[in-house]
Parts: C-alpha cells; sequence; structure tokens
C-alpha cells in the first residue's frame, strides 16, 4: 500500500531575488532549496511551514500564499511526498545560517539550478510568475527523474491529481 506524508517548502521572493538555503544535512543535503520540512501532529500545513521557515532560516511571515503540490514517488519507497509548496513577497527579520540551512539571496536570473534538486527548474517559472501549479514526480534516486506531470491550476483545494 502507498502512503503519503505532508511535507512543506517555502521559496521566500524580494523585488528581484530569492532566498535559498544550503542543506547541510539530512534529505538534499548539499543542495540548495527552499525551507521546509515534515508537517507535525497538531498543526496546519501553513503552522508546519512557517514553524520550518524560522527554524531553518530565522524569518517570521505573517501569511503564506499556497502556490503548489508536488506529489514525489522515489522507486523502492512505499510513502511518496506530499509536499506543500508556499510564496511569500514579505518577510519579518534577516536569515540567519541554522544548523540544518546555510541562506543565501540569489537574483532571479542566477538561480544555482544545476546545485539544486532537478524537478525545481520545471517548476519554479511557475512560481516565480505566481501562477499556481501540481505536480507528480518519480524518481530513481535522487537525481533521476523517470517521469512527470506538472500543470497550472486555478485553485489547490481538493484532492491530488497526477
Ligand atoms: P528532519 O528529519 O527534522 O531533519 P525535516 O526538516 O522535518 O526533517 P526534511 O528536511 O527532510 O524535513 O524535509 C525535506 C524538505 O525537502 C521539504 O522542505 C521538501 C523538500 N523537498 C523534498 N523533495 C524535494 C524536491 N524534489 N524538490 C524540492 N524540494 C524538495 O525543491
Amino acid at each position: 500500500m502507498v502512503t503519503s506524508k505532508l511535507f512543506t517548502l517555502v521559496m521566500v521572493v524580494k523585488q528581484q531575488q530569492i532566498l535559498l538555503g544550503m542543506k547541510k544535512r539530512g534529505f538534499g543535503a548539499g543542495r540548495w532549496n527552499g525551507f521546509g520540512g515534515k508537517v507535525q501532529p497538531g498543526e496546519t500545513i501553513e503552522e508546519g511551514a512557517k514553524r520550518e521557515l524560522f527554524e531553518e532560516s530565522s524569518l517570521t511571515v505573517q501569511s503564506l500564499e499556497k502556490i503548489g503540490q508536488i506529489t514525489f514517488e522515489f522507486v523502492g519507497e512505499t510513502e511518496v511526498m506530499d509536499v506543500h509548496i508556499f510564496r511569500t513577497d514579505s518577510h519579518q527579520g534577516e536569515p540567519v545560517e541554522s544548523e540544518e540551512m546555510c541562506p543565501q539571496w540569489f537574483d532571479l536570473d542566477k538561480i544555482p539550478f544545476n546545485k539544486m534538486w532537478p524537478d525545481d527548474i520545471l517548476w519554479f517559472p511557475l512560481m516565480l510568475q505566481k501562477k499556481k501549479f501540481k505536480g507528480y514526480f518519480k524518481f530513481e534516486g535522487c537525481s533521476h527523474i523517470l517521469d512527470y506531470t506538472l500543470q497550472e491550476v486555478d485553485n489547490l483545494a481538493g484532492g491530488k491529481e497526477f
């Protein structure tokens, strides 16, 4: 049986820059990533997203806009990752390095896609244009996409479509 686990991913944008964190340990280590992690019992997905953003970057936000939802399947794993992606264009504080992440601002035309998850180059253009999207990516290992779907949607409510 395939089960799914909830994750969050927050993209922080200001003017013509985006904040990414170099993941220092754990899943995705060595790659530039958005900020996020597992949703904990008793919190909403948005609460989990704000908590992880603060834990990993020290930034706080009033509200987050849900911009995407991607399901990641890894060959050989019985649990898929249900990742809820948020974008914020206004935050409070300055990014601070944490045990898990080293944050850095990147110009939007210099995003380091070659040191990011290989799916990012496919959905970042939608996210940067504030278009909502749903996707499904099937990975073999951490670097090879076997299959994927990605579509723009009008709203993100409702079940998973992939
Ligand atoms: P712990 O065990 O506490 O270190 P936690 O911080 O809760 O983990 P973590 O870091 O394992 O969770 O969460 C994985 C993060 O990686 C989430 O923000 C989702 C993100 N992520 C996973 N696959 C991704 C992918 N293919 N592309 C991408 N982000 C991905 O851009």
